[in-house]
């Protein structure tokens, strides 16, 4: 297979590079400053298979299908169908925003989401990187959907992270089946598979690196966090044995029992806006 196309964005403050493989956005960061998406080295570019790194889009069903009310009909595959479709970039894009489009008929994919549904991804530069999915629904019933940003976020160390403003939420720990309730900043220890309730930003504070990403939503009931530490990243072919130790996953999200639901002709829009600031 031939290698996906890849866009160059820009503001006078920052850049990035985009690909209508997935509306995936691969790399960002504000000029003169490290990246801020950790973008896998061993990244497959081909179109032959998600992309691992950037930030995927993963729609209309969240991670295993079997754990999702969206309404899939026996769906298998992790994540939903369009980080491995090309989208249709609408015309009208400037250097610093693009916007992409994808139609999803009843029948693709072996009817696995048998419903009329488009999703539009649109990707805006500024000193932020403000990235913004909106899905309707096009048929003539309620369809549920769940939707994640699952973004990566470069880090010196994940060891040394911090992540603030989760706390005194509820989360579903899927590493280890069950629900609770988190006490102070989330540090990372092990394998960490969280879906967070809650609609407000959180603050990543990376002392390496000496900065603070700030990820801040609209639209979005749901966020998750997910690093997958030493063991599980080495079941995953796509990146080196140390890369875990690179990146966390802060994804802004409407996931499980906040999928959306809805009404023939309704819209939902979810953002996310990422800003980096020095560590004071
Ligand atoms: O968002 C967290 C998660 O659902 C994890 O459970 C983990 O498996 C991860 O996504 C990566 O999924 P992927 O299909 O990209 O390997």
């Amino acid at each position: 297979m031939s290698a996906i196309d890849v866009l160059h964005l820009a503001s006078d403050t920052s850049s990035a590079t985009v690909s209508p493989f997935g509306a995936h956005v691969l790399t960002w960061a504000p000029v003169g400053e490290r990246p801020v998406l950790w973008l896998s080295p061993g990244a497959v570019m081909d179109g032959s298979t998600a992309i691992r790194g950037g930030i995927p889009v993963c729609y209309p069903w969240f991670a295993n299908p079997a754990t999702s009310i969206s309404s899939h009909a026996g769906a298998t595959s992790p994540h939903g169908l369009v980080r491995t479709a090309t989208w249709t970039e609408e015309p009208g894009g400037t250097e610093s925003e693009r916007t992409f489009t994808h139609v999803h008929r009843a029948g693709d994919a072996d009817g696995v989401f048998p419903h009329d549904l488009r999703a539009q991804l649109r990707v805006t530069l500024s000193e932020d990187l403000l990235v913004c999915l909106t899905v309707t629904n096009e048929d003539d019933h309620p369809v549920r959907v769940d939707a994640a940003l699952h973004t990566y976020l470069a880090v010196g160390d994940v060891k040394d992270v911090t992540l603030e403003g989760l706390e005194g939420c509820t989360f579903v720990d899927t590493a280890e089946g069950r629900e609770r309730t988190q006490v102070g900043e989330v540090t990372f220890v092990g394998l960490t598979d969280r879906l967070y309730d809650t609609e407000g930003p959180v603050v990543l504070r990376d002392p390496r690196w000496l900065r603070t990403i700030t990820v801040d939503k609209e639209g979005s009931a749901t966020t998750v966090v997910w690093n997958p530490w030493l063991e599980a990243s080495q079941a995953l072919g796509d990146m080196g044995p140390s890369n875990w130790q690179d990146f966390v996953c802060v994804e802004v999200a409407n996931a499980r029992k906040d999928a959306i639901c809805l009404a023939p002709g309704e819209s939902h829009a979810m953002s996310m806006t990422l800003h980096v600031d020095p560590l004071e």
